[in-house]
């Protein structure tokens, strides 16, 4: 016999009529046998983690050392983003560009109604209403998110403003995000994270990865907010925004975009060194910037997510300890290690404890030859815990951006620091970004690839289109933030990094604050400009002589040789939707190296 389902109870949550008839629609294709509507209260809350805690998806830590947290694990084939089942679904191929994988909207969406249909018998549909950015904010958006996971509602209600609020900030009649995702088999065959930017709509099947399913992050705040962004004159960005407060208490504000796992977070909650005393990092996010020009002819940022959903390994009381504050209470971990006392381990974050139980719930030794936590597992946290959150963090303005900083993750040809001598070279550097894959997405960890503006994997059209909304952007900025390019990840030929990174990029750091300042005199290089020599300040950085930076700062012409063949793969890939000016700018480049 056919199990009945719930028909759409009545609520008195909103009165959107669009709202209602689309959940409506979405209740009686997949024919949940409940519908619970989320109010984000702290009972709600309670109410729903026992009942994850009964269902065995989530397993509650030690609460005395670690009030408010559990552990979760993922199914192991469901660990990552899966950027090969991602799909921009545009009427034409051409306005998703080359660099995104395209289906026609009737055909992907015939293809999700058949998933999704019947998809969640006798489970609950949980409406999920929230907000990307803070109440009040004119660059805030609202979303609306069904899904079947507790996972994922206790995990929304941590990443983003969820609830009440949000309800209250759509009203009877404005514009929302609609998010559908099906858990249904988890079956990678059939795992689809599709987007039809006309119809401001995001469908996720068979997964339950952070990703690929908390549909606010980078489903609508980066692939449809790019797209939103250029029609609507702003920026979405794979960018951590910081407050760097100087003794004086002068604060100045920096975006920063590095691919997936290459040190958002721990630039974000950086914490200078001993010889930085009176200097302060704020953290505003670590993933999402949303960045529109000012009436003031600066460029304004706002941090659309509530919390951090961050890489696990290598996150450990030196290279990070504003980040173990932050998760040391109601945090959310997905696929670490567990300890016999219901503790969580990482690689990278102290000596192994003698035994341990794996990610896959295998028994594990440190004489394993397996690592103990995946290399994506990750933690999920309120920015409220965190003791560097920015007082500017809820501020529906944003803050004033002065430095915008791209990187990515190279062994060779990048030094660790440069700044461009202009916006649209700026906007050449970061267009050109390489980086080394990592773990954060399905793939092959390590091998270079461009990874625009660390957008490749977000980008919501097409990328030729991007670069010449950048440029136009900063067009309308009278006062644009300074661009630079840094790289914490230049080997030597030992195959050690030059450069210590982590706490010490506040060296680096300190250097941009002060010629975004017109402080820093620097010099000019064929690739912008680099510190003088001594301009980065090293005192009390042990066994690091100075030419070991001088060699990780190196202008290699070899390298910048193939560096600029490289390059020419992304020119020819957008063709002739790349602007006119990444080509000069190569061009110029090309001849300053004397190339
Ligand atoms: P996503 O959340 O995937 O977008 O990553 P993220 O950019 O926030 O990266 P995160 O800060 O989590 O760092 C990822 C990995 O890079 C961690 O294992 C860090 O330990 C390592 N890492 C971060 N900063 C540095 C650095 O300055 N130097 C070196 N060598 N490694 C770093
Ligand atoms: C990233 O991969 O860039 C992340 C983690 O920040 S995820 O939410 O999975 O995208
Ligand atoms: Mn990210």
């Amino acid at each position: 016999m056919e199990p009945t389902h719930a028909a759409l109870p009545k609520t008195t949550a909103t009165r959107h009529a669009e709202a209602l008839k689309w959940i409506a629609e979405i209740v009686a294709l997949c024919t949940p046998a409940q519908v619970h509507w989320c109010d984000g209260s702290e009972a709600e809350k309670t109410r729903l983690t026992a009942q994850a805690v009964t269902d065995g998806v989530l397993l509650p830590l030690d609460q005395e050392r670690m009030p408010g947290c559990y552990y979760h694990r993922s199914n192991p084939n469901d660990v990552a983003r899966v950027e090969d089942r991602t799909f921009i679904c545009t009427p034409t191929k051409a306005e998703a560009g080359p660099t995104n994988h395209w289906m026609e909207p009737a055909t992907m969406y015939a293809k999700l109604r058949a998933l999704a249909a019947g998809g969640m018998r006798g489970r609950t549909l949980y409406v999920i209403p929230y907000l990307m950015g803070p109440p009040g904010s004119p660059l805030t958006k609202v979303g609306i998110e069904l899904t079947d996971s507790p996972y994922v509602v206790l995990s929304m209600r941590v990443m983003t403003r969820m609830g009440r609020v949000a309800w209250a900030e759509l009203g009877d009649t404005g514009a929302f995000t609609r998010g559908l995702h099906c858990t249904l088999a988890i079956d990678p065959a059939e795992r689809w994270i599709a987007h039809f930017p006309q119809d401001n709509t995001i469908i996720s099947t068979n997964s339950n990865y952070g990703g690929n399913v908390l549909l606010g992050k980078k489903c609508l705040a980066l692939r449809l907010g790019s797209w939103l962004g250029n029609r609507e004159g702003w920026l979405a960005e794979h960018m951590l925004i910081m407050g760097v407060e100087s003794p004086s208490g002068e604060k100045t504000f920096v975006a920063a975009a590095f691919p997936s796992a290459c040190g958002k977070t721990n630039f974000a909650m950086m914490i200078p060194p001993e010889q930085y005393k009176g200097w302060k990092i704020w953290t505003v996010g670590d993933d999402i910037a949303w960045m529109k020009p000012g009436a003031d002819g600066r460029l304004y940022a706002i941090n659309p997510e509530n919390g951090y959903f961050g890489v696990a390994p290598g996150t450990n009381v030196t290279t990070n300890p504003t980040a173990m504050d932050t998760i040391a209470k109601d945090t959310i971990y997905t696929n670490v290690a567990l300890t016999p006392e219901r503790d969580v381990w990482w690689e990278g974050k102290g000596a192994p404890p003698a035994a341990l139980t794996d990610w896959q719930g295998q028994p594990w030794t440190p004489s394993s030859t397996t690592k103990a936590a995946h290399p994506n597992s990750r933690f999920c946290a309120p920015m409220t815990n965190n003791p560097g959150l920015a007082s500017e963090a809820n501020d529906p303005q944003g803050v004033p951006i002065s430095a915008i900083i791209f990187g990515g993750r190279r062994a060779t040809t990048f030094p660790v620091v440069m700044q461009a001598f202009n916006w649209a070279h700026g906007v050449y550097l970061g267009a050109m970004m390489g980086s080394e894959m990592t773990a954060a997405a399905a793939g092959t960890v390590g091998q270079v690839r461009r990874d625009p503006m660390a957008m490749l994997p977000f980008c919501g059209y097409h990328m030729g289109d991007y670069f010449g909304h950048w440029l136009d952007v900063g067009k309308k900025l009278a006062h644009p933030p300074r661009i630079f390019h840094v790289n914490w990840f230049r080997k030597d030929a030992a195959g050690k990094f030059m450069w210590p990174g982590f706490g010490d990029n506040m060296r680096v750091l300190k250097w941009i604050v002060d010629r975004c300042h017109g402080r820093a005199i620097g010099e000019e290089t064929a690739l912008g400009w680099l510190p003088g020599p001594q301009e980065i300040d090293l005192a009390g950085l042990k066994d690091y002589p100075h030419e070991r930076l001088d060699q990780a700062q190196r202008i290699d012409h070899q390298e910048w040789e193939r560096e600029l063949a490289m390059q020419e793969e992304l020119f020819t890939l957008l063709g002739a939707r790349m602007p006119k000016e990444l080509g000069y700018e190569r061009e110029l480049l090309r001849s300053r190296l004397g190339l």
